[in-house]
């Protein structure tokens, strides 16, 4: 589907733009990761806990990254807006969402992943024009993978066409029993949080016959990027989980929903090409903290249509044994 005043070729502008940003701070992510380089002093990639919380951090290759791209888009776009998640975090997400081009950044998402030299961690590149996602970049150097998005115009994995795995690989589960979510336990460790997510997992992990969903896997990456991208590639079926912000889900959002996947934020769904009267009649919500997303699923032989049926009721009954945890909006939103 078109974006409202927004041609295929301006899309295509900025996923360039995007790819070239993420390519040129690539080595000060890698320089970072194994404290070579320009980051080989310890002191430059010390975690400081952003909150007075050791689980939520900072490095100075988080502030490097993210000056090195806004710097750049800056001087590219000058009226375009900008969140970045070490800017904004650091004022209080004080800033003002609108219908402008805005550049949703993300300089090292899974920073906790990056100080333990753990590879699900990267840079998310994202745009979002009348408030909807419709440009992203995610790059996870360590794992030499680049995924590309703009809407309309195809997900890839290093120029390869996503899903990577496709049918009849690509199997159509029936219920949570065949599927593989991927979730995150989050940095927010109040006593409440911590034990409303266990007793989600706990339902999702239970067996049937004591009332749970006996989901088939369940894994952490510590990256709601990485994530994602698991999603779109098609070797996990779901993430789910409250607490992310815009940046660490706008980017991968995108290439999600190009490679066939679907999206929830609580108040309606989103797919690419879903039938007009399914769809959520507002834009994705990037802002409320919340994101439940699957794979493209695969129609059932003879059955058009039964793939996007399968992936709402995959996400029914997830949303049937996961508790919600109300966050306070971004952005005012
Ligand atoms: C992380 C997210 C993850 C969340 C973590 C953290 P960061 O981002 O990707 O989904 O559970 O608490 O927010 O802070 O590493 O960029």
């Amino acid at each position: 589907m078109p974006v409202q005043n927004t041609s295929s070729e301006a899309l295509q502008a900025y996923l360039d733009t995007a790819v070239a940003l993420a390519r040129e701070v690539g080595p000060a992510f890698k320089d970072g990761f194994w404290r070579t380089g320009q980051f080989a002093s310890n002191s430059d990639y010390a975690a400081e806990g952003k909150l007075g919380n050791e689980a939520d951090c900072v490095t100075a290759v988080d502030r490097y990254i993210e000056q090195t791209i806004f710097a750049r888009l800056r001087t590219i776009y000058p009226k375009h807006r900008f969140v970045g998640e070490e800017t904004t975090a650091e004022d209080g997400n004080g800033y003002e969402v609108t219908d402008d081009p805005t550049w949703i950044v993300d300089p090292v998402d899974g920073t906790n992943n990056f100080v333990h030299h753990f590879p699900f961690t990267g840079i998310s590149i994202g745009v979002a024009i009348n408030r909807e996602p419709v440009v992203g970049v995610v790059y996870l150097p360590v794992l030499d993978e680049l995924y590309t998005a703009a809407r309309g115009l195809g997900a890839h994995l290093n120029g390869k066409p996503l899903p990577v795995v496709r049918p009849p690989a690509l199997t159509t589960p029936t219920s949570l029993s065949q599927c593989s979510l991927v979730t995150e336990h989050g940095s927010d460790r109040s006593a409440a949080v911590i034990k409303s997510r266990l007793d989600s997992f706990t339902r999702l992990l239970l067996d049937k016959e004591h009332g749970g969903a006996c989901l088939q896997n369940l894994r952490v990456t510590g990256s709601a990027t990485s994530d994602l991208t698991l999603v779109a590639k098609g070797v996990a079926e779901m993430y789910w989980e409250c607490g992310p912000h815009a940046w660490d889900f706008a980017a991968g959002v995108v290439i999600l929903l190009e490679a066939g996947g679907a999206v929830f934020d609580g108040a309606g769904w989103w797919g690419v090409d879903i039938p007009e009267c399914d769809k959520s009649p507002q834009p994705f919500n990037l802002w409320n903290r919340k994101i439940l997303a699957i794979r493209h699923v695969p129609d059932l032989p003879g059955k058009p249509g039964s793939g996007r049926e399968l992936q709402r009721r995959l996400a029914g009954e997830l949303l049937g044994h996961v508790q919600d945890i109300p966050y306070s909006p971004d952005g005012g939103h």
